[in-house]
């Protein structure tokens, strides 16, 4: 093997402390963690040591909701040191709108208005956190945003009270001048039976109709639109297309299942190839955010091992792009496949109405056309053959 996958800042992949950091639990045994907690400190160490460049965190993964002043400060004096000691850096912060009882209606979408508040108050604590780090991405993911019944919960009234949320926050983001980037992550359900905005395409409808559209973006993840049964690189490349990509959450996921949170890559390993290509081609330059668990057969050794996977395969499969936008057979076929037509050229770009004229007047040989066989069945095996390492 002839390439480097020794993962370098500038790769940008990062961790959140409640991925590395989770001790195992799940639904059915909340109360029997597998693995001890560590601290947020230990687990920057943890990160540094598996060469991670970056952490990300919820207000509660770093100070607990309950913590006193003088905790808190203590908490923050190691994690800051932590940081220093290894280098990394915090690009993305987050608000845990989900895990207190408080939320079990939702946080910003919650009937009740003293919850809507307190879900208000709780993210704009978690913007100061994040700013005090250094934070420049603030993620929002509405895990309780939803409903099991439409029986008492409006989705159009859910909606309003989650762009009046937002407008909220975008104008406290000015106002503290944090200059923060908004990124909305969709997940299709779990914990809600259903959660409103439930795709990453539907994020980007709704973000058009907030005030501050410019300041906020999405944050797609894999296993969400692979729960939702979709393409996660076509969302990916909507969201890129309409200059969204803010942050993205990387994991794997079997389609239609339980939220898996895999390792990147560990199932999926064609979509994995076309995410990785699909960002490595256009550039994208923001963080590679693994928002994944370790499986919980694992001790810390086999997180460290989950971790170092994650951005080792990420790295094979930027190889194997490289590989596959140089692999010249393979290119002179997608090339041939999409090749231009002169007698068309006529025909295309902007409207005439002499264009429009002369096109609907056109006489087309539709079975000619169709018959042209697209050799797509011959690149997808070279594509296979290049994946497995026989090209
Ligand atoms: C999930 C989500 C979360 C969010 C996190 C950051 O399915 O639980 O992916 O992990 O990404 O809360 O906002
Ligand atoms: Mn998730
Ligand atoms: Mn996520």
């Amino acid at each position: 093997m002839s390439f480097d996958l020794t993962p370098k800042p500038e790769h940008k992949f990062t961790f959140g402390l409640w991925t590395v950091g989770s001790t195992g639990t799940d639904q059915f045994a909340t109360t029997f963690p597998i693995r001890a907690g560590k601290s947020p400190a230990d687990i920057v160490r943890l990160l540094g040591e598996v060469g991670a460049y970056g952490v990300n965190f919820h207000d509660n993964d770093l100070i607990p909701l309950d913590a006193t002043p003088a905790e808190t400060e203590a908490i923050k004096k190691d994690f800051r040191a932590a940081l220093k000691e290894t280098g990394l850096v915090v690009p993305m912060a987050t608000t845990n709108l989900f895990s207190s009882q408080i939320f079990k209606d939702g946080a910003f979408t919650s009937n009740d208005p003293k919850v809507r508040a307190y879900a208000l108050q709780k993210a704009m604590r978690g913007m100061d956190l994040g700013a005090e780090f250094g934070a420049k991405v603030y993620v929002f993911w509405g895990g309780r945003e939803g409903a099991e019944t439409d029986v008492a919960k409006d989705p159009l009234e859910g909606l309003k009270h989650f762009r009046e949320a937002l407008n909220f926050l975008c104008e406290y983001n000015n106002s503290q001048g944090y200059g923060y980037k908004f990124a909305l992550e969709a997940k299709p359900n779990e914990p809600r039976g259903d959660i409103y905005l439930p795709t990453t395409g539907a994020m980007l409808g709704f973000i058009e109709t907030l005030d501050h559209p410019e300041m906020v973006g999405v944050n797609p993840e894999m296993a969400h639109e692979h729960m939702a049964g979709l393409n996660f690189m076509h969302a990916v490349a909507q969201a890129w297309d309409a200059g969204k990509l803010f942050h993205i959450d990387l994991n794997d996921q079997n389609y239609a299942r339980f939220d898996q949170d895999w390792r990147f890559g560990q199932q999926s390993w064609k979509q994995s190839f076309f995410l990785v290509k699909f960002l490595e081609d256009v550039g994208y330059t923001g963080s590679r955010h693994f928002d994944a668990h370790a499986f919980r057969t694992e001790d810390y050794e086999g997180v460290k091992e989950f971790a170092r996977g994650c951005m080792r395969t990420y790295l094979i499969f930027k190889e194997k792009a490289r590989q596959f936008n140089e692999d010249k057979e393979l290119q002179a076929l997608i090339a041939e496949s999409k090749a231009e037509d002169k007698s068309m050229e006529k025909f295309s770009g902007k409207f005439s109405a002499e264009k429009a004229a002369e096109l609907k007047a056109f006489t087309f040989d539709r079975n000619a056309i169709a018959s042209r066989g697209l050799r797509y069945e011959k690149m997808d095996q070279m594509l296979t053959d290049l994946m497995m390492g026989l090209r």
